[in-house]
């Protein structure tokens, strides 16, 4: 089989970058390992920039979206039992968030894809990339235990942080930068009204919480939780009970709690891989970079690396010019590194880290103060939290 573009991954990157290379014209068959129902189990990311809501209209996939999507112009930040609103509207101009769940893009993307006849090629075992530093890169991978070969002009490596193709890259070509964070974040999914109609983010002196949503009648929480911690340790009535316990008095009357339909537990980390090209070969998404989910920003980095990957090679096949390929790794990195920045110093500043001892803790909390006091520091919360401009 013979393509343009091998994409490996059908997760959110790889499924947008096929989708904008073939609005274009630009051929791309993606490799999965995983099932399609597999990858729409994963529950992950819920909120979306308008970079990125912008990216799925011009994708031709954004109609749910905004019929079922939830436009947020603010959120909460909870400190010692007091909540204080965060007007992203009013401090950025008119900006504005997305609430809509990653799993939902997926399957918009996944639909699309097949509407339009487009080779996905699920459950693709033992992929491995070949040549990407020459000319004429190809992909070896098996189905159904048949082995085949996939040709191409380039790779775009949209496999994630465990995938294969960062991994494929010679230990002298990359640099690897990687902090990784002393706790994880439990999660739960619930048929649960959400107990607020905006996002909360707690600070408490017993961890952070997260209380988000994917609709009014699904709820999406986050407990800060050791990494020693196993999910299935947590029984549903442990979680709503600790979650109480970091909430103000008003949240706490209010929470409806109810059956999980999901827990699981992520570790946090900040990674970024430099460069994120390797001849014939490109890495998007968190095949390249990982943050830690609070400051919201891994599907929507995710997203900005595939604007600027599509468009190179819609530039390279429509109108042959390289200068997309040769700047896509400094123009990406540019904004991840931004990306990062703020998750790193959100995180800081609403988890509790072992050894911090309670000074730790006044300093979070004088930070938060002058935060919630001072338009200019909010500002600059709200700025990056709605995305920066690209
Ligand atoms: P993905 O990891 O989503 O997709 C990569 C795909 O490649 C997967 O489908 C995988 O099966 C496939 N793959 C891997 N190796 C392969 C191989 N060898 N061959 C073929 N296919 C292969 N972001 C937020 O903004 N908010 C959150 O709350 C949040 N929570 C997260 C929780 C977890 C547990 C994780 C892991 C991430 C979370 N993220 C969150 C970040 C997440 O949303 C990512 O940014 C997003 O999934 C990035 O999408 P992709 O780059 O497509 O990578
Ligand atoms: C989510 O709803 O999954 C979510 C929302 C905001 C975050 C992280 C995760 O900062």
């Amino acid at each position: 089989m013979r393509t343009q573009v091998a994409i490996i991954g059908a997760g959110p990157s790889g499924l947008l970058l096929g989708q904008l290379l073939y609005k274009a014209g630009v051929d791309a068959v993606i490799l999965e390992r995983q099932s399609g129902d597999y990858v729409l189990s994963r529950i992950r990311a819920g909120v979306l920039e308008q970079v990125t809501t912008d990216l799925l209209d011009e994708a031709g996939v954004g109609a749910r979206m905004h019929a079922e999507g939830l436009a947020h112009t603010g959120f909460d930040m909870l400190f010692q039992e007091t909540r204080h609103r965060i007007d992203l509207h009013t401090l950025t101009g008119g900006k504005q968030v997305m609430v809509y769940g990653q799993t939902e893009v997926t399957r918009d993307l996944m639909a699309a894809r097949q509407a339009a006849g487009l080779t996905t090629v699920y459950e693709a075992r033992n992929v491995s990339v070949h040549d990407f530093d020459g000319a004429q890169p190809y992909v070896l991978y098996e189905k159904d235990g048949q082995q085949h070969r996939l040709d191409c002009d380039f790779i775009a490596g949209c496999d994630g942080f465990h995938g294969v193709c960062r991994a494929s890259v010679p230990a002298g070509a990359i640099t690897e930068f990687e902090k990784v964070y002393p706790f994880g974040w439990l999660g739960l999914l619930a048929d649960t009204p959400p107990v607020h109609h905006e996002l909360i983010y707690a600070n408490s002196r017993r961890g952070f919480a997260l209380c988000s949503q994917r609709s009014a009648t699904r709820s999406r929480y986050y407990l800060q939780v050791p990494l020693t911690d196993k999910a299935e340790a947590w029984s549903d009535d442990a979680f709503w009970q600790e979650l109480r316990l970091r909430l103000d008095p008003e949240a706490r009357e209010i929470l409806v709690t109810g059956p999980s339909l999901e827990k699981s537990i992520a570790p946090l980390r900040s990674f970024v891989t430099e460069p994120m090209r390797f001849g014939r070969m490109f890495l998007a998404g968190d095949a390249a970079h990982i943050v830690p989910p609070t400051g919201a920003k891994g599907l929507n980095l995710a997203a900005t690396d595939v604007k600027y990957l599509s468009t190179a090679f819609i530039e390279f096949y429509l109108e042959r010019s390289s200068a997309g390929i040769d700047h896509y790794s400094q123009r990406c990195l540019q904004r991840i590194w931004k990306g990062e920045r703020f998750s790193w110093w959100f995180t800081s500043l609403m988890h509790q880290f072992p050894g911090e001892g309670a000074i730790g803790y006044k300093l979070q909390e004088a930070e938060l103060a002058y935060l919630v006091q001072s338009q200019a520091a909010s500002t600059v919360l709200a700025e990056n939290y709605v995305g920066l401009p690209l």
